[in-house]
C-alpha cells in the first residue's frame, strides 16, 4: 500500500488533501517533525532533504509537494487537464508558481513573524511584501474564474490552499479583507469532505505541540550551526 510520510503542515496537507480527493488506499506515517523524525536515517533514505511530505507507492519514491501531487494526478488521470491541452502548460507554470514563490515567500514571512529571535524590520518587510506580492496574483486571476486553471478544480487548487490558509499568519489577522477571491477558493475547498478528512488525519496523530528548545533544535539547526 502507498506510504504517506506527513505532518500538519502545509506541504502535507495539500498531499493529504489529493490523496483524500482521488480516494486512494495510503498508509499514514506521521514524521514529527518537532520531536526530529525527518533526521533519522530511515526517513533520509526516502527523502533527503529531510522534510515532509514523501510518498512510497510500490518501486517508486516522491518527495517535494508539488511533485506528488502531480504523480498523484498524473497516476490516476484525475484533477489535471488531459495530456496535450494547451492547458497542461498553464498547470505547470501555476503549479511551479506555488512551490517557488507562495510556499517559500509565505513561509519566510510565518517564520521571521512568529519564530526568528529578533524582530528584524527589512525581514519582516521583505517577505511580507513577497507574500502579499504573491497573494495578490493569486487573487487576481481568482476574480476572473472560480478555479486557478478555469471551470475546473484541479491539483493547482490544492497546492494553492496547503500554503494560502495560513494568510493571516504570514500577514496578520487582518490580512484576508485584501483577497476576498483567494478566500473564496479556499473557503469552497475547507469544506469539501476530502479537506475535512485531511484535516482530521492531522489531529488523528498527536504532534508534539510545544515549540521548545527540542523542536527549535530539530526544525531550526542554523539558530546553532554557522556556516558562513
Ligand atoms: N519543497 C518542499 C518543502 C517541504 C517543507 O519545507 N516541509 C516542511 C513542512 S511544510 C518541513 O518538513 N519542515 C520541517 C523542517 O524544516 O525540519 C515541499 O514542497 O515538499
Amino acid at each position: 500500500m502507498l506510504k504517506f510520510y506527513y505532518s500538519g503542515a502545509p506541504n502535507p496537507m495539500k498531499v493529504a488533501l489529493m490523496l483524500e480527493e482521488c480516494g486512494l488506499q495510503y498508509e499514514a506515517v506521521p514524521i514529527d517533525t518537532r520531536k526530529g523524525d525527518q533526521h533519522k536515517p530511515e526517513y533520509l533514505a526516502v527523502n533527503p532533504n529531510a522534510k515532509v511530505p514523501t510518498i512510497v507507492d510500490g518501486d517508486v519514491t516522491v518527495f517535494d509537494s508539488n511533485a506528488i501531487l502531480l504523480y498523484l494526478a498524473e497516476k490516476t488521470d484525475k484533477f489535471l487537464p488531459p495530456k496535450g491541452d494547451m492547458q497542461r502548460g498553464e498547470l505547470l507554470s501555476w503549479l511551479m508558481f506555488v512551490a517557488s514563490g507562495v510556499g517559500p515567500f509565505s513561509g519566510q514571512s510565518i517564520h521571521f513573524r512568529q519564530y526568528a529571535p529578533e524582530k528584524i524590520p527589512y525581514a519582516l518587510n521583505r517577505y511580507a511584501y513577497e507574500a502579499h506580492r504573491h497573494f495578490a496574483i493569486l487573487d487576481a486571476r481568482l476574480a476572473k474564474q472560480k478555479y486557478m486553471l478555469g471551470n475546473t478544480y484541479t491539483i493547482v487548487d490544492m497546492a494553492v490552499w496547503g500554503w494560502c490558509r495560513l494568510v493571516p499568519n504570514a500577514l496578520g489577522e487582518q490580512s484576508w479583507s485584501k483577497f476576498p477571491n483567494l478566500k473564496r477558493l479556499v473557503d469552497e475547498i475547507s469544506a469539501r469532505p476530502a479537506a475535512q478528512r485531511a484535516v482530521a488525519l492531522r489531529d488523528k496523530h498527536k504532534f508534539k505541540a510545544d515549540f521548545d528548545d527540542e523542536a527549535k533544535r530539530n526544525m531550526f539547526r542554523h539558530f546553532h550551526v554557522q556556516v558562513a
